[in-house]
């Protein structure tokens, strides 16, 4: 028998709720339709839903008079070396899984798919899961375990990004290491509280945000998962960055052994390029937060140091370490986690119910909510933020051309790859002005550092302008 509620049922609860429009066209629904809406409004968080909106009108960003910098560590720390080494015995003890967050559309880039089969890679043209998964292939070789993989994906991309894992045959990793599942949705609304219909029998609805990936490994069963299997921590990473060390001893032996830090969570920065450049800044205010670069005041954003540097410079580079426990902790909530909801106003057409005409608006009618993975630091304790190379780990692909565009990251991954052959000694053509003149790219599999490479390095010199995948 069916839990959905009845169309009786229904009717009360939208009333009570006040959402009863979403009903207006079931007179002319045909019966699979008729059980599509009420499934669909069975998922509503129609109870929660003005206490969800008042909270994100109402959600206060801090003012510049309480903000003060982060002190972070650097990766050149005193204890760089004890703490490495804490991470590489957790990592081979099998305390760590991989988690990346792959549900957004990347509509900024124009690719038409999940974007991490987008092709980024300077002269293999890899994907970005390939990269990824490589790196994780090559973590397991040198550490003698296996570290699963969680993935989640959007009801818009799900279907794509699994058949796409099928296709390249999970990337060479056993099936069953890679978990794939589906973040929440949230009901679209108009202005003034109403859910919108997306077509007469379908709510419209947003997915959640990167918040929503902690309620979501929870509810996929993945957190149980983790905890029965002994992994202590997530090390999460976005999809749109090729240069991501996924997984990273040093980060993680911080994460749990750094003297202010209880191993909840912990994240990296890098100094910011410019003040205009588009990635959430770490502040204290006076707990660690993300300073979203859309809600920095100017005073913030562009404040300088003594030295002239940039005085709220750590930028978030979305890479965490996530405690498994303090994911369970957040997540005991009603609504799934403590998270705040972040509104945003966007055009979102919908079906009128009182015409039936479906509205193309002209004008931002909608509010759209979601959470931040960030926001999460707020209720960590002692979490701590190390500072890292730019090159080393940052090489985003977020628009289709201009800054941090394919062609910026590709500049980026050929930077690093052409400096790790230098540290390890390789030889590397050069113009007369130093830069390389070459296009390097190196396989994960090959090396995971300069180490890697002077211990193997390449079997022939690389020539000058050639393209070189190694
Ligand atoms: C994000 C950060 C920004 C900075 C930058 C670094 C936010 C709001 N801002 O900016 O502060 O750290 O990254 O590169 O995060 N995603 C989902 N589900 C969703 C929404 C997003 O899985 O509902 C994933 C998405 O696939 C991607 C990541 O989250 O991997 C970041 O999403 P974005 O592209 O919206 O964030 P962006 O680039 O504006």
């Amino acid at each position: 028998m069916s839990n959905t509620p009845t169309l009786a049922e229904t009717r009360q609860r939208l009333e009570r709720t006040g959402q009863q429009h979403l009903l207006a066209f079931w007179d002319r629904l045909d019966e699979p339709r008729r059980a599509a809406l009420l499934a669909s409004v069975s998922r509503l968080p129609l109870e929660h839903l003005d206490s969800m909106l008042s909270q994100a009108a109402s959600l206060a960003k801090p003012a510049a008079a309480d903000i003060r910098p982060v002190r972070p560590y650097l990766r050149a720390m005193p204890d760089a070396e004890k703490f490495r080494s804490i991470g590489d015995d957790l990592v081979r003890r099998g305390k760590v899984a991989a988690f990346i967050v792959a549900g957004g559309q990347g509509t900024r880039l124009g690719w038409r798919g999940p974007k991490g089969t987008y092709p980024a890679t300077p002269v293999a043209g890899k994907p970005l899961f390939r990269v990824f998964a490589e790196q994780i292939l090559a973590a397991e070789r040198a550490y003698g375990v296996r570290i699963p993989w969680f993935v989640m994906t959007s009801e818009a991309n799900h279907d794509e990004t699994e058949r796409f894992f099928e296709d390249n045959r999970w990337f060479g990793r056993p099936r069953g290491d890679t978990m794939l599942f589906v973040q929440g949705m949230v009901p679209s609304v108009s202005r003034d509280g109403k859910v919108l219909l997306d077509s007469p029998h379908e709510p419209a609805l947003n997915p959640d945000g990167h918040g929503g990936s902690l309620k979501a490994l929870r509810e996929a069963g993945a957190l149980d998962h983790m905890q029965s299997s002994g992994i202590e921590h997530l090390c999460y990473f976005q999809v749109d960055n090729p240069n991501v060390h996924v997984i990273d001893p040093l980060f993680l032996g911080l994460h749990v052994a750094a003297p202010d830090s209880s191993a909840e969570m912990s994240s990296k920065s890098v100094l910011k390029r410019d003040v205009t450049e588009k990635v959430g800044v770490f502040v204290k205010a006076p707990r660690l937060t993300v300073l979203e670069y859309s809600d920095a005041p100017r005073e913030i954003s562009e404040a300088r140091d003594a030295d002239g540097g940039i005085l709220y410079g750590e930028g978030s580079i979305a890479i965490h370490v996530i405690g498994v426990e303090f994911i369970r902790k957040l997540t005991d909530h009603p609504l799934g986690s403590v998270l705040p909801w972040h509104r945003a106003i966007k055009k979102v057409p919908f079906v009128d119910p009182s015409t039936g005409e479906r509205v193309e608006p002209a004008e931002a009618n909608a509010i759209k909510l979601e959470s931040f993975v960030f926001d999460a630091l707020h209720e960590a304790e002692g979490p701590v933020v190390l500072r890292t190379d730019r090159v080393e780990e940052f090489a985003p692909i977020k628009n289709a051309t201009g800054e941090d565009s394919p062609a910026t990251s590709k500049a980026i991954q050929v930077e690093r790859a052409v400096r790790w052959l230098r540290e390890a000694g390789i030889p590397v053509p050069c113009h007369a002005n130093g830069q390389a003149d070459c296009t390097v790219e190196i396989s994960p599999l090959t090396a995971r550092g300069p180490e890697d490479l002077r211990r193997h390095p390449p079997s022939r010199p690389i020539a000058a302008g050639a393209e070189v995948l190694l």
